[in-house]
């Protein structure tokens, strides 16, 4: 496959995040790329090298967290899930797309930027990614993509109520402030001070 394109270089616009200019370097140029390559699979578990490399899982290893789930059929491939109270309030802030069976899509992916440990190991209905919050950790497709549009706080503590915490969680419509309260094995989540943006 032969494809046509431009050199370009990305010209931040000061004040305006993600607002990014493109100008040309050297147009008119012919690359050529093999359709191998493209689909090439190094570690045959279903999904592409490009793919792989582009949200950080490991292009050689069909199973990157090494829980035992090869990626294809791993709804949270790039961490091991646990079980523990606060995977279960993380599990209550994800989106809910209510009856619907996700789990068997293996391209829908929800990408959450987040670099709390906890929320990394959710056990979710569907297909998970997460991208790191600090630009200088995100892989190169990440940097220069918007796949992500939604997050989801690190969890903090009352000072004086080992049991009362606050997360936050946010998205294009803002960001909505929680207090969760642990009883009785129990979550009881309050919407505080939700405000839009
Ligand atoms: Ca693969
Ligand atoms: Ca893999
Ligand atoms: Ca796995």
């Amino acid at each position: 496959m032969e494809l046509e394109g431009s050199f370009v270089s990305i010209v931040k616009v000061p004040g305006l995040p993600g607002y990014d200019d493109y100008s040309a370097v050297e147009d008119g140029k012919l690359f050529k790329i093999k359709l191998e390559d493209l689909v090439k699979d190094s570690d045959n578990d279903g999904y592409n090298d490009i793919f792989e490399n582009c949200f950080g899982l490991n292009p050689n290893n069909k199973d990157s967290d090494n829980d035992g789930i090869d990626d294809f059929k791993d709804l949270n491939p790039m961490f091991k899930s646990e079980k523990n109270k606060f995977t279960q309030l993380y599990e209550m802030l994800l989106p809910d797309y209510g009856s619907e069976n996700l789990s068997n899509k293996n391209y829908y992916f929800e990408i959450f930027i987040s670099d709390c440990d906890y929320f990394h190991q959710i056990n979710s209905k569907y297909h998970v990614l997460f991208s790191p919050e600090d630009s200088k950790s995100k892989t190169d497709y990440l940097k220069v993509t918007d796949v992500s549009s939604h997050g989801i706080g690190k969890i903090k503590r009352n000072k004086n109520n080992p049991n009362l915490f606050y997360i936050e969680n946010w998205g294009n419509s803002g960001m909505t402030h929680y207090s969760a309260e642990y009883k009785n094995g129990n979550w009881i989540l309050e919407i505080g001070g939700g405000y839009i943006i």
